[in-house]
């Protein structure tokens, strides 16, 4: 590798950060979003190193790069690149990259104000709210979204043992909700969680292997995220959570896959109902509005078709280079 450069413009959705590579990225091999992302995975790994860690990134980085869709009738399609790898589908990565996409003119919708996106996980719709230059909001309805396993236990070495549920909304988050040994996440720092939630994913992914897999995608499996969960800051909202993923990454969005993942637990629990929403607030009090679009099935099994709302601001454009005599070319974390 010698020397790229690769033209990126960086804004934040509701606080979390989503750096969109508008020029430099791969070609890549495949016939599906999902395919293109093994073949990325494989062969061009360093250039997610390279921009989301540190020196050019940080623990929270994450982003996109835009490729043309597969399917004629859709816009465009997505890869997204994050500190954890490259996650099937991301919510606030799709709020941010939708924002910047419109108002910087990456993309030109076939129907202004609405958006087909493919994503590894599946194709997503969205619509989006612009005054002007502005992306004002954006709402995607995610992929089939399902609570895959109720009232399992891990020992956590701080806290004890836990009771979680595992939920599935573009990712399969084990969801923890507050109970003995867990009074809620307004009572913890998010270095405690960021500890806890280390251990406890290695945990439950030994101790349940290959439990987690998506029935129509066998790419898409084990638990990534963490949710904990609490009362909101603001009592008109739903509730709140922190979710963990990568090695140190705590959302500073409410999430969007782990939004889908809460509705579809709550959902299947008899907490939530068609139609109705969920305002879920992040670790830092930002807000995106879910909402049960729909019930369907997914391999037989019940499923909710949740859709999310949140905004973005554009915040800068950056043009990072990669260079193969640096030390730090491919990043670290420490
Ligand atoms: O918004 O889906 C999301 C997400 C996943 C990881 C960080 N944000």
């Amino acid at each position: 590798m010698s020397r790229k450069t690769f033209f990126c413009i960086d804004a934040h959705t509701c606080g979390n950060p989503v750096r969109v590579v508008a020029g430099g990225g791969p070609n890549l091999i495949g016939n599906n979003m999902s395919e293109k992302r093994q073949h990325f995975l494989k062969e061009y790994d360093w250039i997610r190193r390279g921009l989301m860690f540190e020196p050019r990134g940080h623990d929270m980085m994450s982003g996109s790069i835009l490729f043309p869709p597969h399917d004629p009738n859709n816009d465009f399609a997505i890869l997204f690149i994050e500190t954890s790898g490259c996650l099937p589908m991301c919510g606030h990565g799709t709020i941010g990259t939708i924002t910047i996409a419109i108002e910087e003119g990456l993309v030109t919708p076939k129907n202004p104000g609405k958006v087909l996106m493919e994503a590894p996980a599946g194709l997503v719709e969205i619509e989006y709210q612009q005054t002007g230059k502005k992306v004002d909001w954006v709402k995607l309805v995610n992929v089939k979204s399902y609570l895959a396993a109720e009232n399992l236990n891990i020992a956590c070495p701080e806290l004890g043992e836990l009771t979680f549920d595992v939920a599935y909304g573009g990712n399969f988050y084990a969801i923890v909700d507050p109970q003995k040994n867990f009074s809620g996440i307004h009572d913890f720092t998010a270095n405690e969680i960021i500890q806890y939630s280390q251990v406890i994913r290695d945990d439950i992914n030994k101790k349940y292997p290959d439990r987690f897999i998506h029935p129509e995608n066998d790419t898409i499996r084990d638990v990534s995220h963490i949710l904990w969960t609490g009362n909101p800051l603001d009592p008109t909202s739903s509730g709140r959570n922190a979710v963990f993923y990568g090695e140190k990454a705590i959302d500073r969005s409410p999430c969007g896959t782990g939004t889908s993942a809460r509705m579809a637990q709550l959902f299947a629990k008899g907490k939530l109902q068609v139609g109705e929403q969920y305002i879920h607030e992040s670790f830092i009090g930002s807000k995106f509005i879910g909402k049960v679009e729909s019930v369907t099935t997914l391999d037989g099994k019940t499923a909710i078709v949740p859709s999310v709302q949140g905004w973005a601001f554009v915040y800068g454009y950056n043009n990072i280079i990669i260079d193969g005599d640096d030390p730090y070319a491919h990043g670290f974390q420490v």
